[in-house]
């Protein structure tokens, strides 16, 4: 049975106050009970929101484009009553007092003016899963809160890039072309998980290399695919946005983002695969699939967690000493603990 949470709290953060909001971030993010009790409740109000993550090495100009995106967003076509957004930067390398985090708040300073925009930073706080999991519960917050667009920035970073595939509805990869002689995405394979691909700094020098590249790369991953951003060429853009048989191609579209060349580009391409995964019922998918995660990271955590409470702290001893030994192969020795804990 649940604990209630203070229902004027709950009510706050629906109605989308952004006082409650920030206290019901601060509690998910610092893992706490009230925050857990805080996500339950807010539960039934989630899965509205549209989650586009937006990850790539730093410096490509992750943040640069998130803030030009959220402009968009803010704007016609959506009316009067244009879209809450709502911005995550997560970046596990830097502390919340750091440079980056800092820079990100210069670069959105005209947004953090605009009510219907919510910015949050979130630090590393322990380990990566913990953090994307609290990615995960900040977005629900978000959502619950009527922010029906949730911009995700990541950094690229191994495990991190597999949760933003798993947590957002549309994936962003970012590169640009002074990265040094190997394009990221390619080492990294983070090619794989790109709904858009993006090749930021289109005004720097060796662009048309980097192109080259990404090309060749999304060639030989199959989804080759010609969707011509402004920048930068002659060619008329092909409006093929899938394959014959009807999956997705990873389009590459080129953007200025501190001028916002071709962010109007990446803005439809984004919507494109919005429309495509809403079609296809991938967009269920997705949801299911996350939610599934979720519960069988929360339930393996839990299990630990109790498993560990119940093995005393002598008999650890006892059998790591064995297994040290060689006397208990590690496997022999799981097999005792789970069956005999004391
Ligand atoms: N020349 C150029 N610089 C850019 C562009 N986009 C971003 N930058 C700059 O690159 C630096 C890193 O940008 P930032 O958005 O913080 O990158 P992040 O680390 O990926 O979030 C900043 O100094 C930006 O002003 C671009 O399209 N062209
Ligand atoms: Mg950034």
């Amino acid at each position: 049975v649940l604990k209630m949470v203070n229902s004027p709290d709950i009510d706050s953060i629906l109605a989308g106050n952004r006082l409650a909001v920030s206290r019901a971030l601060s509690r998910v993010e610092d893992q706490t009970e009230e925050g857990a009790m805080t996500l339950s409740a807010l539960f039934p109000f989630t899965g509205k929101a549209y989650l586009i993550g937006i990850t790539g090495s730093p410096g490509t100009g992750k943040s640069t484009l998130t803030a030009q995106l959220a402009r968009l967003f803010r704007k016609p076509p959506f009316g009067n009553d244009p879209m809450k957004v709502g911005i995550l930067a997560v970046d596990p390398t830097s502390p919340f007092s750091g440079g980056a985090v800092l820079g990100d708040r210069v670069r959105m300073r005209d947004l953090a003016g605009d009510d219907g925009v919510f910015i949050r930073s979130m630090a590393s706080r322990g380990v990566l899963g913990g953090l994307s999991l609290a990615t995960s519960a900040a977005a629900d917050i978000l959502d619950a809160a009527g922010f029906s667009i949730i911009l995700i920035e990541t950094v690229g970073a191994g495990q991190d890039d597999v949760s933003i595939a798993s947590l957002a509805h549309t994936v962003v990869v970012v590169e640009s072309p002074d990265l040094g002689d190997d394009i990221q995405a390619i080492k990294a394979g983070i090619l794989e998980i790109a709904d858009v691909l993006v090749l930021n700094k289109a005004d720097l020098n060796g662009v048309a290399r980097a192109e080259r590249a990404l090309r060749n790369a999304l060639d030989l991953a199959d989804t080759a695919h010609t969707y011509y951003g402004k920048v930068g060429h002659q060619e008329q853009p092909v409006n093929t946005k899938t394959t014959l048989s009807g999956s997705w191609l990873t389009p590459l579209i080129k953007t200025v983002a501190t001028n916002g060349e071709g962010v109007q580009d990446l803005y439809s391409a984004i919507l494109d695969h919005k429309e495509y995964i809403s079609k296809n019922d991938i967009w269920l998918v997705k949801s299911e699939k996350r939610l599934t995660e979720e519960m069988n990271h929360l339930l393996r955590d839990a299990l630990f967690d109790s498993w560990w409470g119940k093995i005393s702290e002598d008999r650890y001893q006892r059998i790591l000493g064995q297994v040290l030994r060689h006397e208990l192969s590690p496997y022999q020795a799981v097999e005792m603990f789970l069956k005999q804990p004391k």
